[in-house]
């Protein structure tokens, strides 16, 4: 039996962060499509597993461990698979501050302007531009901090830079230009560059797939 299965979608920006941590990982999983517009992540079944009724949810069978909360199935993918944890319990802090920073601060403008652009959602005008503003604020903020850094946290990649890319990754489809962040572009392209990496169209399934 395959140790873990996934359950997402693929247009599910948090769950691309786990499929993506586990291909980087090159760690086998199941996958199984949980199809929201049918209300399947609201059936009883599904909310025995992730109280909040959302994807991704990650079942490990053989610790008898169900998580959901994507950055918290990267922070326990790093210590199961030993990779992107960081070198010592400061650079894992660090890490947890990006991603809570990333939840924070990052998420919500542009996963809800990639929703507007792609005709998942429809906002007011108003509410679209202050999501659009937030996207945008971020991606800046980022771009700056990542001034002079090949990496968020300390001198490899960790799950800070697959969670925050893991966001990141959706500015294109949020039509937000990147055009003047040069050191996030920069940042970006060394992450696409590990092996193992695959993109937001790539890296899951578009139905039920076992490893
Ligand atoms: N904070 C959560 C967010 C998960 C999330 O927003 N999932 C969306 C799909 S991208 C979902 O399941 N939406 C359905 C709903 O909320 O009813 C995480 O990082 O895992």
């Amino acid at each position: 039996m395959t140790r873990y299965t996934l359950h997402g979608i693929f247009a599910s920006g948090p769950t691309y962060k786990v499929g993506l941590m586990l291909h980087m990982t090159s760690t086998p999983f199941d996958y199984v499509h949980v199809d929201l517009r049918s209300g399947a992540h609201k059936a009883d079944a599904f909310l025995a597993k992730n109280r909040y009724g959302q994807v991704p949810v990650l079942d490990d069978h053989e610790k008898d461990i169900c998580l959901c909360q994507s950055s918290v199935i990267l922070d326990y993918l790093a210590d199961e698979t030993g990779r992107f944890g960081g070198k010592d319990r400061a650079e894992r802090l660090r890490a947890r501050e990006w991603q809570l920073w990333g939840a924070g601060q990052l998420t919500t403008g542009i996963y809800r302007t990639r929703a507007l652009k792609l005709g998942f959602f429809q906002f007011p005008e108003q509410v679209a531009e202050a999501n659009f503003n937030a996207a945008n604020g971020a991606l800046k903020e980022l771009n700056g901090l990542l001034d002079g850094r090949d990496w968020l946290v300390g001198a490899g990649p960790t799950i800070a830079d697959l969670d925050i890319y893991g966001i990141a990754a959706y500015a294109h489809q949020a039509e937000v230009d990147l055009a003047n962040y040069a050191h996030l572009r920069r940042w970006m392209a060394k992450v696409e560059a590990l092996p193992g990496f695959k993109n937001v169209d790539t890296a899951l399934p578009k139905e039920s797939v076992k490893a």
